[in-house]
């Protein structure tokens, strides 16, 4: 079978004082609306437990332990778990991870209809800075708080379907996704937090973002003959405002569904993988064409 109904569940801003239940209740009514649709596989954004806290500076890193979870799944997301497994429904979704050894993650789990992690990625492009800049009217700490990613892009079959994750900045890098195209992928799900300001730059305004956004998913689903899924976690988090635009991409890289508003909202597609199959045996049939012999300085620069 290669066809699914697939959702994407975007999410409106999380406040700072909003409870990891309070969020989860909110991820929970999304689930019922998708699996009241039809959706076998739904997405939710990157860190989708919490407020977008890189925004904050904090001198003693170890004050924001707090935003990140020791253990997945947790007493506050285990109702996701079950609900999903009664539903028999896949998902995805982001938060911060603390390891054992102490290290700091900005993750993303894909989880089986039948509850279980199949896979986990940690982010690999962290944007922003590690210090506190005042010349910046909005901070963006990602480096501060997260180490990279040491997973890498890689797929699982997950409901037959060869899927692969990556997290908000990485979306804006071709590398991200041949490396996934690569293994064939045919779903790509993104969750992103992008600011509609957080940069030097006073010209690049909300209608660029989101034109850049859209860009780079289009591109890369075109380009590697997959489906994408890019959603969003939006609107007005503690008086900061992130771009919406959620959308689901077909395998030609036309957006099939889009979010309409900036909070809460499910949007839904009916996916067709056996398209796929088309570009990546013809044009994009990366055996038959590709010239690696030029492409080294991708690896050594
Ligand atoms: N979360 C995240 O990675 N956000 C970045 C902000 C960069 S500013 C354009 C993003 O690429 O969307």
């Amino acid at each position: 079978m290669t066809k699914m109904m697939i959702g994407a569940a975007q999410i409106g801003g999380i406040q700072r004082a909003e409870t990891r239940e309070e969020v989860v209740a909110r991820m929970l009514a999304l689930m019922d609306e998708a699996h009241d649709k039809g959706v076998t596989f739904l997405a939710y954004p990157e860190m989708t437990l919490t407020t977008f806290f890189p925004r904050f500076y904090v001198e003693d890193r170890a004050e924001f332990d707090h935003w990140f979870e020791t253990e997945m799944p947790n007493a506050a997301t285990a109702p996701l778990f079950a609900r999903a497994k009664s539903y028999g429904m896949g998902f995805t979704f982001g938060y911060c991870e603390l390891t054992p050894e102490g290290q700091h993650f900005n993750t993303s789990i894909l989880v089986s209809p039948a509850g279980k992690i199949v896979q986990k990625y940690r982010k690999t492009h962290l944007p922003g800075h590690a210090e506190f800049e005042p010349e910046r009217s909005h901070q963006h700490l990602e480096k501060r708080y997260f180490l990279a990613g040491d997973s890498g892009f890689n797929v699982v079959r997950n409901q037959g379907v060869l899927m692969g994750m990556a997290i908000c900045n990485d979306r804006r890098w071709p590398e991200t996704w041949r490396v996934l195209g690569l293994q064939g992928v045919q779903l790509v799900t993104i969750g992103y937090n992008t600011p509609s300001q957080n940069n030097l730059s006073s010209d690049e305004g909300l209608e660029k973002r989101l034109y850049h956004h859209e860009l780079s998913v289009c591109a890369g689903a075109y380009q590697n003959s997959t489906y994408a899924i890019a959603v969003a976690k939006c609107g007005t988090e503690d008086g900061n405002h992130m771009i919406g635009g959620s959308i689901i991409v077909d395998a030609d890289g036309f957006v099939i569904a889009r979010a309409q508003g900036e909070g809460d909202e499910l949007i839904v597609a009916q996916a067709d993988f056996a398209t796929c199959d088309f570009g990546k045996s013809t044009v994009f049939n990366f055996a038959a064409h590709r010239r690696v012999e030029h492409y080294t300085k991708i690896t050594t620069q």
